[in-house]
């Protein structure tokens, strides 16, 4: 079964951390209706969802994804590259104690978990404004131990990593070419987004299924394309504040091992 721990939207998501995004007016209603429906879906595909009330003073706390890397062994807590978001981590650690031992990314380093792509054993690290150098060091200390090849990847022109890359099978990614280079991803069968859709490279694969923003219909065609179970959902007022699909929540396995996990 898998667990997604998600949480409400703030009411003060107006005054969130922006980089490639030119702030305009968010409706905070609309956000949360939307949000509403994401979370509908997770629990359509299955997910045993963990919704976490909303945190008034922190604008960003409904991108949750940023705050952890949940492997297998362990959940990590990471150490946000935006100190306005750092707060967020001790109520997600809270959430995720009965699922893993939790371990900890410590100063300096800085690590947000939209720039953590888990495939099976692999464990790509995009280098962003928002990850260190020293943050995926540490990441590397405690997942290489486990048995993960952590993998350093470049990337320009985007806020994380899964702006710009995202799993939509086990052997395939959805990718913008413009912001990470496809080579460092060699073996893997890649989808590149329509030209017209910079943004559309977030997905989120649920068990089989690929969560995929409706703004972007002409990636989605190429999703179909392929044979994937696409499920379209409204983020537009969500991505007003820079985030997408993935980072809206954390998705995993309740009991690795016991079958095989995202
Ligand atoms: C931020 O800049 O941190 C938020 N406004 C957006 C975070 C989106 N997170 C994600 O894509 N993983």
């Amino acid at each position: 079964m898998h667990v997604a721990i998600t949480r409400e939207v703030s009411p003060s998501i107006a005054s969130c951390e922006l980089t490639h995004v030119t702030r305009q007016p968010i409706d905070l209603e609309a956000a949360r209706a939307q949000h509403d429906s994401y979370v509908d879906c997770l629990r359509q595909l299955g997910c045993h969802v963990v919704a976490l009330p909303a945190e008034p003073d922190l604008p960003d706390a409904v991108f949750v994804e940023d705050t952890a890397v949940v492997l297998d062994e362990v959940a990590m807590l990471t150490r946000p590259g935006a100190a306005s978001r750092r707060r967020e981590v001790p109520s997600v650690a809270q959430a995720l104690a009965p699922f893993r031992p939790l371990v900890h990314i410590t100063a300096p380093a800085t690590l947000d978990g939209g720039d953590v792509m888990r495939l099976g054993r692999r464990i790509f690290v995009g280098l962003s404004g928002r990850t260190s150098r020293e943050g995926l060091e540490q990441l590397a200390s405690i997942a290489t131990p486990l048995g993960y090849d952590v993998v350093a990847v470049a990337m320009e022109g985007c806020l994380h990593l899964k702006s710009a890359v995202t799993a939509v099978a086990a052997d395939t990614l959805l990718l913008n070419p413009v912001w990470v280079d496809r080579a460092a991803f060699a073996g893997l069968e890649i989808v590149e987004v329509d030209a017209n859709e910079p943004y559309a490279a977030n997905s989120l694969l649920v068990g089989g299924s690929v969560i995929h923003p409706s703004a972007f219909p002409r990636t989605r065609e190429k999703l179909v394309a392929r044979g994937l179970d696409v499920r379209d959902v409204d983020v537009s007022e969500l991505a007003k504040a820079e985030g997408a699909v993935t980072c809206c929540s954390l998705v995993f396995d309740a009991h690795p091992g016991v079958k095989q996990s995202l």
